[in-house]
């Protein structure tokens, strides 16, 4: 047989072995995503959305608030340390379980919000910050120790500047977030954040927390 007829002969084998290799590295490739999928990827559809400051939690009709279905299962939202509601206009079910997690901030550090000019960390007033007002003026120190005992924090269990979770409609479900946490919805409703702090104080408060909210399902 002449050689150019048998090379002829031997270009769809070669093309055939190149298609499987090309075969292979695309299962490769396919079998790696598959195996990543998840929440992490899923977190990154999570849709922005912004809070209403001032609006109430709660006080929106059921019918106006959007299911987190509707958002791919997840969304992230800027918490206000000002703000004593965040309202998100999200509905959460009962029966379901969310996972809250507190992002790092935009250059990748500890996310951290102020009580006036005191530092806190999603879970609260730093050491640093309880000692300056363990360390202060009477009047502070009095002030402080009169409030906690007549319980006019909005959550007496949990530290100052504690980063709170609320799902309110027909009652309200109170959940510790901090740093991140999972719970399972009691009565569906409008899912709002706030910082623990005196009623009548917010308007001291300065920076905010990026918080995400993703649905795990029953
Ligand atoms: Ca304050």
């Amino acid at each position: 047989m002449p050689r150019s007829v048998a090379n002829k002969l031997r270009q769809p084998r070669r093309r055939s072995a190149e298609m499987k290799k090309i075969t292979l590295r695309f299962l490769l490739v396919l079998a790696a995503v598959s195996f990543n999928s998840g929440p992490s990827i899923a977190a990154e559809t999570c849709q922005q959305i912004v809070a209403n400051d001032l609006r109430k939690c709660g006080t929106q009709p059921a019918g106006l608030l959007r299911p987190v279905s509707e958002l791919n299962g997840c969304f992230e939202v800027k918490i206000k340390a000002a703000s004593p509601w965040n309202a998100t206009g999200v509905r959460l079910e009962r029966g379901r379980r969310y996972e809250f997690k507190v992002l790092p901030d935009k250059v990748g550090e500890d996310p951290m919000w102020y009580d006036a000019s005191l530092d806190a960390t999603p879970e609260g007033w730093t050491e640093e910050s309880h000692k300056e007002m363990n360390s202060g003026s009477w009047f502070v120190r009095w002030y402080v120790a009169a409030t906690d005992w007549l319980g006019y924090r909005r959550v007496t269990s949990q530290d100052w500047f504690y980063l709170m979770g609320m799902v309110a409609e027909v009652g309200d479900q109170l959940i510790p977030i901090g740093n991140g946490t999972t719970d399972t919805i009691q009565r569906s409703g409008e899912f709002c954040a706030f910082a623990n702090d005196l009623p009548w104080t917010y308007r001291n408060n300065k920076g905010s927390l990026m918080l995400r909210v993703q649905e795990l399902g029953k």
